[in-house]
């Protein structure tokens, strides 16, 4: 029905604001800014009123949180708990209004009290609760739980500071903490009644009680988890779940005979060993942290949240028997695994469940997801430390691993290579205990998340595991949610799409599909370079003003934003830049295509390779874009502290998105999925799901280049080294020997000569092998460029091909397949049709 209001306020376009609820809402802001904030209108801040009307949208949003809530547990229905220390949420406030529907008439009633939405935006500060990808998938994840009304809860840490603050000086990464609290949080909820008592360290007893062995833990500290609740609010706002957060606090937190002696601090001491617990995100990405303290955090978390929905299951079922058919609990990565532990201690200790029953029932209730294959980021923990912090449960998993180890010896009889590849201890390294292989054996389901990746994982690091437990590795595919990386970050591409579409696009991606009829049509086309062109142009303005460069909007915009990893492999990006400076030097009269290449990305604090990367970026970048032989064909920048809220303004500005790990090396990847979808074409290495993003667009549509997995994998193994490669290829020895012999660093000539060393020699992540292939490739996207219709159309039908990469369609798949959970179908039909 034409111009029918939609539910949840939303208003079809062109329908008037509807006066009455402007009032009401105005009304509520003021009301907020007085009695929440203190202010008045006269003296407020741009961020009081930000908190103002955070507040008046955070009451809309709880009373639906309320009424779901409550459908659910009336309902009997089975839960999903995710279970993650990362959730890299950005900013909540529009994503919560768009899903609301109540962006425009926010956006009215903001201006009718004389403040500006987008002034407001800008003073939430991002929720950088994760490091990269990992983090940002369950920030997804938990919104389409929401959107297809699950009954969700995603359980993590309340960081006091989130990831690291990035600043840029000199060209060198410098680290500051991200206090992102300082001004308060207006969407959380303290629940101060929700606490929990989580123990370490100590001994255990064993006690005989009617024949049985009762095992009692007596720990030696016990730690204090207290709730804080954030409303995750699904689009078109029918259902909301709750993102779980946990603090720590001391159980004991002033020492009042101590403090009678006049030791002041050594009073609070233990407060600040509990509370160091939720200080900070360990910002290491890809690599373990393999501290004292991180182990902490994991239990912590771990503790909490089981005993929180234990708690939940027993409140309404009485008894835990039919746990899994009520609960359904999905480990974000190993960090989590000691859920399977603490699961097994609950249920045989607290609840004197006979082992073999509790052990049913854990494997039925728990599934893992694995992020990486890289050898170096596996995580293990020195038995030692284990049975210092936690000895409960390292009797717990040796138990485990015997019952495994059995059954192992069944499948291959006297086989003891075997037997040490898929044990729960390493015995290699001293002795260490295997978080992965934890997780596997106590999931019913483990998933890769792209289709390469799970088909590695059967291969490599659990090819054993998989031969013993045949059938549990699935793959789900990793997905985005286009609320927030489609609507939300480039209104005008969406805007364009519901023209094109019709609005039932906003609920039902595959109808971007419409597109593929219009993708030749030379006025669409027009429309559509508009829209970019509008982006480009305000990413060329924030450039400008952050790091006076001057950016030409009709340059190619070509992007790399990710974690700063050797893997990911910038510097195969940033030598081809200095190969390029050096033809556009030698034949400055050629007809270059213009090209502005934006890198954004944090190192971890501690990767010093990876932070030299950084400076040899900036560094090139100072001399390419100071030199006046290149008439600025060539500019390159870094972009400092990427976050989610700095992704949302490259990425719709995005002409080309490099997608370039050597391959198999990244599991997924998800901003090639979003650049994608912004329109972006790609240029990448057959690895994660670059390879699925290339069957769905279509190999014309997506330039592939380089070795693939298998090739270096054999390569690898021959120990090739680099030299000859660079030999035969006199554009990468020449890019090499000027950073080598200080080119771009004059005043201290050997900076990079660690770089030129490993590039000649190691080449462990293929940057010199893959060089010439993904030169000429490059050269493949200026051709291509140079015929603007082409590359339009190229660019429409990557837009429209990518309906697939929603997370809704990844959620169901884990909701059918894993969590056995139903999930709601595609919303509203009352939509209009395309005109
Ligand atoms: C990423 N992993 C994968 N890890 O690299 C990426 N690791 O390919 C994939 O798309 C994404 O996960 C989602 O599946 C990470 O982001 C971490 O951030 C991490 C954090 C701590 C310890 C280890």
């Amino acid at each position: 029905m034409p111009g029918q209001s939609l539910p949840g306020n939303f208003p079809a376009p062109g329908q008037p604001v509807d006066e009455l609820v402007l009032a009401e809402i105005k009304s509520a802001i003021l009301v907020k800014l007085t009695l929440a904030v203190g202010k008045d209108a006269g003296i407020a801040t741009t961020r009081d009123w930000y908190k103002a009307a955070a507040l008046a949208l955070r009451d809309r949003i709880v009373h639906r949180w309320l009424i779901t809530d409550k459908q659910s547990y009336d309902g009997g229905r089975k839960r999903v708990y995710y279970l993650s220390l990362e959730f890299l949420i950005g900013r909540l406030f529009t994503d919560a209004l768009n899903n609301m529907g109540l962006l425009p008439i926010f956006e009215t009633a903001l201006g009718d009290l004389g403040v500006g939405l987008s002034d407001l935006r800008k003073c939430e500060p991002d929720a950088a609760l994760g490091n990269g990808g990992l983090g940002r998938l369950a920030a997804c994840f938990m919104e389409s739980m929401a959107t297809l009304a699950i009954p969700a809860i995603g359980y993590g840490i309340r960081y006091d500071f989130g990831l690291f603050r990035q600043i840029i000086h000199d060209g060198w990464q410098q680290e500051y903490p991200d206090e992102w609290l300082s001004f308060g949080n207006p969407w959380e909820f303290q629940r101060p009644e929700v606490v929990y008592h989580v123990h370490f360290g100590g001994g255990v007893e064993h006690v005989e009680v009617k024949g049985r062995d009762r095992a009692i833990w007596h720990p030696a500290e016990t730690v204090k988890a207290v709730a804080y609740d954030t409303p995750i609010v699904g689009w078109r706002g029918q259902h909301v779940n709750a993102l779980r957060l946990w603090s720590a606090r001391s159980a004991d937190p002033l020492n009042l005979d101590v403090f009678n002696t006049g030791d002041y601090l050594g009073a609070s001491a233990e407060e600040a060993r509990a509370e160091s617990i939720c200080k900070f995100l360990y910002p290491n990405d890809e690599s373990p942290a393999g501290r004292e303290l991180r182990l902490r955090q994991e239990y912590f978390f771990v503790s909490a949240s089981l005993q929180d929905l234990v708690k939940r299951h027993l409140s309404s079922d009485g008894q835990l028997r039919g746990l899994a058919t009520k609960a359904a609990v999905q480990l974000n990565d190993t960090h989590p695994s000691l859920a399977v532990a603490e699961l097994m201690r609950i249920l045989v200790d607290l609840h004197n469940f006979r082992w073999d029953e509790a052990w049913k029932i854990t494997v039925a209730t728990l599934s893992y997801t694995n992020h990486t294959l890289l050898p170096e980021a596996l995580e293990t923990w020195p038995v030692e430390l284990f049975e210092r912090m936690l000895p409960r449960h390292l009797e717990i998993i040796y138990r485990i691993n015997v019952n495994h180890l059995a059954l192992a010896d069944e499948r291959c009889p006297g086989d003891d290579d075997f037997k040490a590849s898929v044990s729960l201890i390493d015995e290699k390294s001293g002795r260490r205990v295997r978080m992965g292989q934890l997780a596997f054996v106590g999931s019913h389901r483990i998933n890769g998340v792209s289709a390469m990746h799970s088909d590695l994982m059967k291969e490599t690091v659990f090819h054993d595991l998989n031969h013993l437990y045949q059938g549990r590795i699935t793959n789900k595919t990793n997905g985005i949610t286009f609320r927030r990386w489609l609507m939300l970050a480039n209104p005008k591409l969406t805007e364009l799409l519901r023209e094109a579409c019709g609005e039932a696009v906003l609920d039902d991606p595959s109808r971007l599909g419409l597109l593929e009829a219009r993708a030749g049509d030379n006025a669409f086309q027009q429309q559509f370079r508009a829209v970019k062109h509008h982006n480009k142009a305000a990413l060329a303005r924030l450039i400008g003003e952050r790091l006076n460069v001057k950016i030409d909007p009709s340059a190619l915009f070509d992007i790399q934003i990710k974690r700063i990893h050797e893997y990911k492999r910038q510097l195969l990006n940033i030598l081809e830049a200095v190969a390029l400076y050096h033809a556009i030097k030698d034949d400055p009269q050629r007809d270059w295509v213009p090209r502005v290449k934006i890198f954004a990305g944090k190192a971890a604090a501690s990767y010093r390779y990876a932070k030299l990367i950084i400076k040899l970026i900036n560094d090139v970048a100072e001399v390419v874009n100071n030199d006046p032989a290149i008439g600025g064909k060539l500019k390159i920048v870094f972009l400092a502290d990427y976050n989610v809220s700095l992704a949302e303004i490259i990425i719709p500005a995005a002409d080309l998105s490099e997608q370039i790990s050597t391959a198999g090396m990244e599991a997924s990847g998800t901003g090639n999925m979003k650049l994608a979808l912004n329109g972006a074409l790609t240029i990448g290495t057959l690895d994660g799901a670059n390879i699925e993003i290339r069957d769905h667009v279509g190999t014309e549509n997506i330039a592939i280049f380089g070795m693939e997995a298998m090739d270096v994998v054999v390569r690898r193994r021959q120990g090739l080294d680099a030299t000859d490669v660079i030999r035969r290829s006199p554009q990468l020895s020449r890019a090499i020997s000027a950073i080598a012999c200080g080119e771009f660093s004059p005043g201290d000539p050997d900076r990079f000569e660690s770089i030129a060393h490993a590039l000649r020699h190691h080449d462990h992540y293929m940057v010199s092998a893959d060089f010439d292939s993904y030169y000429e490739c490059q050269r493949g996207v200026d051709a291509r460029w140079q015929v603007a219709p082409a590359w339009t159309r190229a660019s429409i039908l990557n837009v429209a091909r990518m309906p697939w990469f929603s997370s809704d369609r990844t959620i169901r798949e884990y909701a059918e397949e894993i969590w056995n959970v139903p999930v709601r179908g595609v919303l509203p039909q009352t939509l209009q049709e395309p005109g």
